[in-house]
């Protein structure tokens, strides 16, 4: 029931985007936003971020000690936002530090604050507004 449901949202997307039905044309953030939407209402809400969230924490930290460090990171360790994030300035990412980034990050992309993020906002966010 999940599937179809997830499959109803990116069919949606797919629906609306400018270039043609290939799936391969979904941009990054469309892809992203499609995986994170779990119940498929084509919204994010802050649950869905943060399960996302913490899905790709654990994903991203390799040698599971709980921290993500620059390495780990990859290209998002040379990113001021990774400097910004790490709140005790030990150069990793803990859960409780990439959770508080999550909830930051959630209620900046919500431009009319009503707690859920549709692809506009999602879109606006990631490509800096
Ligand atoms: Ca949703
Ligand atoms: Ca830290
Ligand atoms: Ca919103």
């Amino acid at each position: 029931m999940k599937k179809l449901l997830i499959g109803t949202a990116a069919a949606a997307i797919l629906a609306i985007a400018p270039f043609g039905p290939a799936k391969a044309e979904m941009t990054d953030v469309e892809v992203i936003f499609v995986k994170a939407d779990k119940d498929g209402d084509f919204a994010l809400d802050l649950g869905e971020v943060l399960v996302f969230g913490i899905a790709h924490f654990k994903e991203s930290d390799a040698n599971k000690d709980g921290k993500i460090d620059k390495d780990e990171a990859g290209e998002h360790g040379e990113h001021a936002e990774f400097s910004d994030n790490d709140a005790n300035k030990d150069g990793a990412l803990t859960m409780e530090e990439h959770v508080a980034e999550k909830i930051a990050d959630f209620k900046d992309a919500d431009k009319d604050g009503d707690g859920s993020l549709t692809i506009d906002e999602v879109r606006k966010h990631y490509e800096g507004n």
